[in-house]
């Protein structure tokens, strides 16, 4: 059973998951171990309220090999590879995670949403079309409030966003949906390469008993059995059954095969890589035997505008316009930013960018930054790896702060023109986080 007395468990990493791992197996009456290998961890107070005292473990993870465990749930934020875990699993120990346990559990439908970007977007809209069609849906895990915390009764559809680190250390899935957005380069410095990376994100298709890929992305494919139902999804005109869009005067049609669902000029969201980003979440509502064309749907569309930090505009001050793509914290991020705004007749777009590039290859920016953008402003931690990979033609300027370039823009735009605050790299080398980022340029905008 899973409650087994057999199973020696221990909760890894005290942060948000943890946390939610702990208040699960405490309510659930199953004995663990909790380890941190910071001395302090964000919940050690409220874990010492759950647990007996001398079963928390701080300063080191080493304890973990004399405590006798075979049962782990493994943090995101901590890697597999760490020495002490990849002995204790070359011994057998199960190195599972907080969706593991969530699968465990759950006993209403729920969809599994990854890829390298859009995730967020794309969960947080589909929860709000399942809402629109009169449906109880909760929405969580990688976005920010762990799987386990949104367990209760009456939910109609769990939908969670699951990162690569999450899938490492999750089993079988098997998913009512599963969707796998678009894969391209992230994290490079907890995978060997793409492929190993890519891997992982495919691990959220296993045992899935519908599945949403994206048609313009091979990576996304899914390899699956017979008789299991999937969507594909694509910015070009549509095969039967795909979703995807024909192009009119004034804009485009959002699609299911030949039948017009949605035009452009009806939705909120801008820019083709948000279209993807609604076409997935119609696909999806489809497979969970939802109305595409209800009123509710039309609506939730119409006043969608996304996320905080995501191609965001802050302002427009004597002409220019400031967007904020704080969330852009990968090259696929920011290619979709330039493409999504960029004009090569024009080239007005400023770009800023810099941070904690993660070991990613930036080469895949220098053409259509070359193409279509003035100048490029570049701070942070591996601002220098950007500018290497960039072409020698364009135009590049090194800062040390955020605020010394938003303070050297003021001689550089005309009125016309785009700020583009989309970093293609995490904000840990400087900031607590990609919303403190982000706050931090909408300040300094809004301060001009
Ligand atoms: N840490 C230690 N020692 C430990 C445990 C953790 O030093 O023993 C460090 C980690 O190296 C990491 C930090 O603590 O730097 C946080 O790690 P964590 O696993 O405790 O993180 P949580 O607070 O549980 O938050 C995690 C996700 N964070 C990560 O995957 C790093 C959150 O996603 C997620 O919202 C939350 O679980 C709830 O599911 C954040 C994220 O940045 C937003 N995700 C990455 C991304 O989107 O690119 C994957
Ligand atoms: P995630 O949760 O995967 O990080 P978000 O929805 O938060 O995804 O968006 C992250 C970044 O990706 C933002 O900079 C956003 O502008 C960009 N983005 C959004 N949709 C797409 C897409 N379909 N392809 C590539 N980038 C995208």
């Amino acid at each position: 059973s899973l409650i087994g007395s057999d199973r020696i468990r221990a909760v890894v990493g005290l942060g948000a998951t943890g946390l939610s791992c702990v208040r699960f197996l405490a309510s659930q009456n199953i004995d663990f171990f909790v380890v941190d290998s910071r001395d302090n961890p964000p919940g050690l107070e409220q874990a010492k309220a759950l647990c007996p005292a001398d079963r928390i473990f701080t300063g080191d993870l080493a304890v973990l090999a004399r405590l006798g465990v075979n049962e782990l749930y493994v943090s995101p934020g901590i890697p597999l590879k760490t020495p002490v875990l990849a002995a204790l699993a070359e011994k057998g120990v199960a190195m599972r995670g907080d969706i593991d346990l969530f699968c465990d559990y759950v006993n209403a439908p729920f969809v599994a949403i990854t890829g390298s970007n859009a995730k967020s977007t794309v969960t947080t809209l589909l929860a709000k079309l399942l809402e629109a069609c009169g449906n109880n849906a909760v929405a969580g895990g990688n976005l920010g409030l762990p799987a386990l915390d949104l367990l209760s009764a009456g939910v109609d559809f769990y939908v969670l966003e699951l990162s690569s680190f999450q899938l490492e250390t999750t089993h079988a899935l098997q998913a009512d949906l599963a969707c796998l957005l678009n894969v391209s380069e992230d994290h490079m410095d907890r995978y060997k390469d793409l492929y190993e990376y890519q891997r992982v994100k495919q691990k959220v298709y296993r045992g899935c008993k519908a599945a949403v890929c994206n048609k313009q992305d091979i990576l996304t494919a899914p390899l699956l059995a017979e008789g299991v139902p999937v969507r594909a999804f694509t910015t070009k005109s549509p095969d039967l059954k795909e979703y995807g869009m024909l192009p009119d005067d004034d804009g485009a049609w959002l699609c299911k095969g030949v039948e017009r669902l949605y035009h452009t000029s009806n939705i909120a969201l801008q820019g083709s890589h948000n279209y993807a980003n609604v076409l997935a979440a119609l696909a999806m509502i489809e497979l969970l035997g939802q109305d595409v064309r209800a009123d509710g749907v039309a609506q939730v569309l119409r006043e969608f505008g996304g996320l905080p930090h995501r191609c965001e505009t802050v302002r427009t001050h004597n002409g220019v316009v400031y967007i904020n793509d704080s969330k852009g914290t990968n090259v696929g991020a920011t290619l979709a930013a330039l493409e999504g705004l960029g004009n090569a007749s024009e080239k007005h777009i400023h770009l800023i960018a810099g941070g904690e590039g993660k070991g990613a290859d930036f080469s895949p920016l220098a053409k259509p930054v070359s193409d279509l953008v003035q100048k490029t402003y570049l701070f942070g931690k591996d601002a220098s790896v950007i500018a290497k990979a960039l072409l020698v033609s364009s135009d590049v300027e090194f800062f040390a702060t955020l605020d010394e370039v938003v303070a050297a823009l003021a001689g550089e735009v005309a009125p016309g023109d785009i700020v583009l605050f989309s970093p293609a790299c995490a904000s840990l080398d400087m900031y607590k986080n990609y919303e403190q980022r982000g706050q931090h340029f909408i300040d300094l905008v809004r301060a001009l």
